[in-house]
């Protein structure tokens, strides 16, 4: 679909109910399944921009796992945030980015607990909104972050930058190392993912495009964010696929994982790999020739929004209406955006003349 026909198919989503490429051009990664229901923050009430900021609030950060350094890094970034708002951090969550379950049981544990805000990364869209909407009629304000539920489910979905741009712009990476030409393979995390699935929806519509008529996306597989699982599911991709040119891997445990097989395996500097990872983790693999370029936002930033956020909300400073705009600490303004988005920026580009600039 081009752009500007997306665009406005994002608008008319309110009363749409079929479309699949969801409220993502309109910034987020938002799951239409989950998207058509009205969304209870608009009987939230009128924001107050001048009202004082509250202190001494609990947030919890609860990511789609706890042990992947990605999260780790994102979450310091809102406990950082906290403190210096006078409000106290805390984090839990499960150890494995496919136990649904479990993020289910973390967020009505953190409703018991009365919690003033949650910060969740999706594991799955569907079934944390019945969770996430009782925590919110028990006061509990809900914002998602990296990876959104729907409108209905929360009251405001700090994105890590516009969903379409990331999807696209990865295609992108990779056609320029191919030459715009050869199979292609996408290595994901989790099968329920909504931030990584509407990448993907936006990649394969940047696919249709006639400038990569000879480029082909012969699979997609699932690594879960699991290390060993993404390197297997690798492996088993180059052995399906003898002639697989290039692999996208939008997930920072995923395309280390890639970088890793690829690097130790005759496919080095044959087989393209790029797509979404930190600089620290793919460094060495930038330095020895396996990858050329990838992109990811700064995670730490996005965990402070999301606290920054989390606070305005249960300040009354915002109530999740488009339009609405708050200041973030150092980070800057930030106004809301349709469907209750707020959006970080823009992603960084990561090569060997930039990589040592970072250090995340
Ligand atoms: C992994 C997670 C996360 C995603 C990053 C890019 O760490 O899947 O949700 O945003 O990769």
């Amino acid at each position: 679909m081009p752009r500007a026909t997306l665009r406005r198919a994002c608008r008319a989503l309110a009363t749409v109910t079929t479309l699949t490429l969801a409220a993502t051009a309109c910034g987020g990664t938002t799951k239409d399944d989950v998207k058509n229901e009205a969304a209870p923050r608009a009987a939230a009430g009128k924001a107050d921009p001048d009202a004082a900021l509250k202190k001494d609030l609990t947030v919890a950060f609860l990511p789609k796992q706890v042990n992947n350094p990605y999260f780790t890094v994102a979450d310091k970034g809102g406990e950082k945030a906290l403190k210096e708002l006078g409000s106290t951090y805390k984090e839990t969550g499960p150890n494995s980015a496919t136990d649904t379950s479990g993020q289910v049981s973390y967020v009505n544990t953190l409703t018991q607990q009365q919690v003033d805000a949650i910060a969740v990364s999706a594991q799955d869209p569907g079934s944390l909104c019945t969770a996430l909407k009782q925590a919110r009629k028990n006061g509990i304000k809900v914002v998602t972050y990296d990876s959104d539920t729907g409108p209905a489910c929360r009251d405001a979905f700090v994105s890590q930058a516009s969903a379409e741009d990331l999807g696209r712009t990865q295609v992108q990476l990779l056609a320029k190392q191919l030459d715009h030409k050869g199979e292609i393979a996408i290595l994901s995390a989790a099968q329920t993912a909504t931030n990584q699935n509407t990448w993907i929806d936006f990649m394969k519509d940047e696919l249709k495009d006639p400038k990569y008529k000879d480029m082909k996306l012969v699979k997609t597989v699932y690594g879960n964010d699991d290390p060993q699982a993404s390197f297997q599911q690798t492996q088993g991709l180059l052995q399906e696929h003898p002639e697989l040119a290039g692999i996208i891997s939008p997930t920072t445990v995923g395309i280390k994982a890639a970088a890793q097989y690829l690097s130790g395996s005759k496919y080095k500097g044959k087989v393209a790999l790029t797509g979404l990872g930190t600089p620290n983790d793919m460094r060495e693999y930038v330095t020895n020739g396996t990858v050329d370029a990838f992109e990811l936002w700064d995670p730490a930033r996005l965990g402070a929004l999301a606290a920054h956020t989390a606070v305005a909300l249960k300040s009354g400073r915002i109530t999740g209406k488009e339009g609405e705009t708050f200041k973030a600490g150092a980070l800057g303004t930030f106004t809301v955006g349709e469907d209750g988005v707020v959006n970080l920026g823009k992603p960084t580009v990561f090569d060997k003349r930039n990589i040592d600039d970072f250090d995340f």
